[in-house]
């Protein structure tokens, strides 16, 4: 038996999107889901009561980061990264290839693994397979990625393909590393880069290797949003019906939308609470600079649609001073706000699955979000 389970509720007859659960060791996941994301063992400026009570289900967090800072010895000593965070509900962690391949010029591929820099001392670290299977057993996260390589964009063919036939017998090797298969869930990815006979042969590959969940990676890198979406369209059919489907790194609304239409069942993204720290609130009417001068004596909330503890107790004339001033709070009630935001878009997604009326939703959604 696997740690994780996924079960299809049903598929919106409008738009084909599916509406499922995913039954983890630290609970219950409604999809299609958003996870905040917590690079550094916390979803920055957020306590795990707040998460609650915004109702995230599900967070995320980095083998690499830390592996390097506290390292996963001290993570595992605490008790796991549940115990060490006071975050009791589920977990996914990303592998490390992704953060790895991000340090440009400080790293070295090979059939082994990845020999890196670290950005913080400079010292010299190896990452394989087996090493990020062995961290992320170490931290106890419900969902452990695989060790994979997300090619650039652009790439050349040749490039992607040998990349997708390392990633593949990466796979394989994190596969026969990972012995607590009882209480953690493995995931592999689906690379290839923008080319469909590629990713048609990841799919198969990686699909051949029995795992009770698959994500797609190597998207969102810099392609336009249309031939993502391409991508998409040929490669999710190409992925088991009975598992869960994860986008890696992507969660713009647009994309949440279009994603859960085309089949995805799981997102994340550093986009919310990124663009909180620096003014910007998603509203229902919108995007909102609140760090503008046209704010400075706008005493209403930050959207009338939401229910969050910002939104029922500050205006965005004051949320504004506390980023003008450089604040501590102001960064954390646009965090609380933004997060609440995607985390009740995707409650109304749900939802609209439930009455076939994905589509309209969209529709309307896209509307009032961005004038179109
Ligand atoms: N692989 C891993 N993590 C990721 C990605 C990937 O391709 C992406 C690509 N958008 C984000 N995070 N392991
Ligand atoms: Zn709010």
């Amino acid at each position: 038996m696997y740690a994780v389970r996924y079960e299809l509720i049903k598929t919106c007859k409008q738009t084909g999107a599916r509406l499922g659960r995913l039954h983890t060791p630290h609970g219950v996941i409604d999809t299609p889901i958003f996870m905040p994301v917590g690079t550094q063992a916390t979803v920055k400026s957020l306590t795990p009561e707040e998460l609650k009570e915004i109702e995230a289900q599900i967070i995320l967090s980095n083998t690499y980061h830390l592996y390097l800072r506290p390292g996963h010895e001290i993570v595992k000593k605490a008790g796991g990264l549940h115990k060490f965070m006071n975050w009791d509900k589920p977990i996914l962690t990303d592998s490390g290839g992704f953060q790895v391949f991000s340090l440009g010029p400080l790293r070295k591929i090979s059939e082994e693994g990845v020999e890196f820099r670290s950005h913080i001392d400079g010292s010299k670290h190896m990452l394989t397979p087996e090493k990020a299977v062995e961290i992320q057993n170490a931290l106890g996260s419900d969902i452990m990625m695989a060790f994979d390589e997300c090619a650039p964009y652009p790439a050349d063919r040749e490039y992607v393909k040998n990349s997708l036939e390392r990633t593949t017998r990466w796979l394989q090797r994190c596969k026969d590393a990972h012995k607590n298969t009882e209480n953690q869930a493995l995931f592999g990815i689906v690379q290839g880069g923008m080319y469909k006979d590629l990713r048609e042969q990841s799919a198969k590959e990686i699909t051949s290797i029995d795992l009770p969940g698959y994500a797609v990676g190597g998207l969102s890198v810099g392609e336009p949003k249309e031939l993502m979406y391409e991508v998409l369209d040929y490669t999710v059919p190409l992925l088991p019906e009975d598992k869960p489907r994860y986008l890696m790194g992507v969660g713009t609304p647009d994309i949440l939308i279009d994603g859960a239409i085309r089949g995805i069942d799981m997102f994340d993204c550093v986009l919310p609470t990124r663009i909180a720290r620096n003014g910007t609130a998603m509203t229902s009417q919108g995007k909102v600079v609140v760090r503008n001068a046209v704010y400075a004596e706008d005493f209403t909330t930050l959207d009338p649609e939401c229910d969050c503890y910002a939104c029922k107790n500050y205006t965005k004339a004051y949320i504004r001073h506390l980023i003008k001033t450089n604040e501590i709070l102001g960064a954390r009630l646009l965090s609380i706000h933004n997060l609440r935001f995607l985390i009740k878009l995707m409650e109304n997604v749900r939802q609209a699955i439930m009455e076939d009326r994905l589509m309209d939703f969209r529709n309307e959604f896209f509307e009032k979000y961005y004038g179109k």
